[in-house]
């Protein structure tokens, strides 16, 4: 095969100049697959270029004119970044790759702007699309492995890519790692719940670990781990026949129900620094948390429980989802603060209800019952927009109660209990930098923009009831002035695609309009784990 010159592009950012917060943290949000990749390609004998996009870097620019292929790791709310700079290297000859979060989700609609888009991917993927090296247009080709890979390469053949994202982060660096794809809970709005668990090689692991150690001083290592800890002694094993104590720092997102005491004592002897459980909601998904009551009894238990972890790890970020079908009225929220007031050290990260594609069996039930919206990726990113429309509450309710909550949770009193609360310098002053920029301020800014708009612009309120399926002027100013020059390259058609593209592949009868909610509210829309996840479009390849 002839040696091709190869560019891969990880999205992280989806604009230009990041406030404050993406500033410091972008560069460590880089994902694992872009530099695996790298790998991959180089060992098969190509050139390779790598650029993690974190809102500096030029992307007019960043690659030569003249690649051979350019494969783009990209999740949806990048999605229309990604199509610009398809489209632009396209013209230039390149043949153009999707992978990464998007095109697990909306492979249909990527088909549209790239020659291929990769579901799961194995190498034996990566070779075949590198010997074919084909356009396929008008519709790009759909492959995916048959299931995550066994094996990934080690940290020390993904250190150069590591390296130069790490550049970029000018404080805190984050070194990407992962010990295990999929996960064994089954939680119905999840990517991962129908992905099968499989822990990867830990003897690997600890070489990853030794080898971090020659190269930096008391690493931050970010898991990425889906679930971080299901196997966990065998982690913990891990990590301490490879580090001595003190000598390494570790963030991980796990589930509650792992986070008992015994296992934070070997967390802390271990250095995890930070963690990110999930709450969700006070009313449902309590097999994530293991909790069996809801309601203030449930804000009680969990806000005990985050009192206790954070005894052991100086930074705990609480997610919740807003908005979900087992909520309504203003007492989830009032739950919520009054949880922030019991454990005022958690840094609470809210997530509106999003159906991303077809990331989890439940989408499939929300388009059947005509809830998803058809808003723009650019805004799929569980804060920008809400594309389910809730059954528990109108619009104006909704962004009120979410514009309070926000707004409660980052007043001067809060982030100063916060502050207070939290055991650690660099965890404390996070937490400000957070608060105050995008995640904070930033949240109340918008949502408060928002909340005004259902008032005051028609086409906003119309677009959000499911009345009209055209675009209000203010999204669209908003995608034209984050793409900036990158607009002029988007393709035709791109801004909108068809919210029910999921359930079509799977030829259930899909409704004709947007289902009124009042019907949606009667006929329901149970989380169904029996939901067939057909998708015909995709080739499986082995
Ligand atoms: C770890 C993680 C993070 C980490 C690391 C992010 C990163 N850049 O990788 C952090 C905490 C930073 C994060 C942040 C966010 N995340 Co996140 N995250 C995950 C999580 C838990 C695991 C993803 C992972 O790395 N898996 C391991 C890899 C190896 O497997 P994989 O992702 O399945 O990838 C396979 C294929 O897709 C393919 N592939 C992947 N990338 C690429 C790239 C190329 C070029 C190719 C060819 C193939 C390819 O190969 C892999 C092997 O088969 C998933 C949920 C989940 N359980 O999967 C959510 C998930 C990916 N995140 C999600 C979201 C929404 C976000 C945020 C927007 C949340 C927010 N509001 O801040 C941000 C965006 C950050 C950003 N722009 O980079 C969504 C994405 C939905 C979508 N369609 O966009 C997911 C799916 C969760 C969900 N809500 O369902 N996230
Ligand atoms: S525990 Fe987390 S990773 Fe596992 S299925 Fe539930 S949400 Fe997904």
């Amino acid at each position: 095969m002839r040696r091709l010159k190869i560019g891969i592009l990880d999205l992280v950012a989806k604009r230009p100049q990041p406030g404050l917060y993406g500033r410091l943290m972008n560069a460590n949000l880089a994902s694992i697959m872009p530099q695996v990749l790298g790998v991959w390609c180089e060992r098969a004998g190509h050139e390779v270029l790598y650029v993690c996009y974190t809102g500096v870097e030029d992307l007019l620019s960043e690659f030569p004119n003249d690649l051979d292929i350019l494969f783009i790791g990209s999740f949806s709310e990048a999605a229309l970044v990604a199509y610009s700079i398809s489209n632009m290297f396209r013209q230039r000859g390149a043949i153009t790759v999707l992978g990464g979060p998007h095109a697990r989700c909306y492979p249909e609609d990527a088909s549209k702007y790239f020659d291929y888009v990769l579901g799961f991917t194995e190498k034996s993927l990566v070779e075949e699309v590198l010997a074919e090296c084909e356009q396929h247009r008008p519709l790009g080709r759909m492959l995916a492995s048959p299931q995550q890979p066994r094996e990934l390469p080690g940290l020390e053949e993904r250190w150069k890519f590591v390296a130069a994202t790490l550049k970029k982060a000018p404080t805190v660096k984050f070194v990407p790692m992962i010990g295990s794809l999929g996960c064994p809970y089954t939680c119905s709005f999840c990517i991962d719940s129908t992905v099968d668990y499989q822990p990867l090689s830990f003897p690997g692991l600890q070489s990853d670990l030794k080898f971090l150690l020659t190269k930096m001083n008391n690493p931050i290592v970010g898991w990425h781990d889906p679930n971080f800890g299901v196997r966990f002694d065998d982690y913990m094993d891990a990590i301490e026949a490879a580090v001595p104590a003190g000598k390494m720092r570790h963030i991980a997102e796990s589930s509650l129900a792992l986070l008992s005491e015994p296992h934070l004592k070997r967390l802390r002897q271990n250095g995890f620094q930070a963690m990110l459980p999930g709450i969700e909601s006070w009313y449902s998904l309590g097999n994530k948390s293991k909790t069996r009551q809801t309601g203030m009894d449930k804000v009680k238990q969990v806000s005990e429980h985050i009192n206790m972890i954070l005894r052991y790890v100086p930074y705990v970020q609480t997610n919740f989802v807003l908005g979900l079908d087992c909520d309504s009225g203003p007492e989830p929220f009032e739950l919520t603060k009054r949880f922030l007031d019991l454990a005022p050290g958690a840094f609470p990260a809210y997530s509106l209800n999003s159906a991303f594609g077809r990331a989890a069996p439940i989408n499939l039930d929300y388009q059947r019952a005509g809830r998803v919206l058809p808003f723009p990726f650019h805004f799929l990113n569980n804060n920008h927009a809400m594309n389910i429309r809730p059954t528990g509450y109108k619009w104006p309710e909704f962004y009120s109660l979410l514009v309070d909550l926000t707004r409660y949770s980052f007043t001067w009193k809060m982030i100063g209990r916060r502050f207070a609360a939290t055991p650690a310098a660099i965890p404390r002053w996070m937490n400000v930098v957070r608060a105050i920029s995008s995640e904070g301020f930033g949240r109340i800014k918008y949502h408060t923009m928002l909340r005004g708009l259902l008032d005051t612009d028609k086409s906003v309120r119309a677009f959000m009831e499911g009345e009209t399926t055209e675009l209000p002027a203010f999204y669209h100013a908003r995608i034209r002035r984050d793409l900036g020059p990158l607009y002029q390259w988007l393709p035709e058609g791109a801004i909108m695609h068809d919210p029910l593209a999921y359930l079509k592949s799977t030829e259930a009868p899909v409704p004709a309009a947007p289902v009124p909610l009042a019907r949606a509210r009667d006929t329901g829309s149970a989380p169904s784990l029996q939901t067939t996840v057909a998708s015909p479009g995709v080739q499986a390849r082995s």
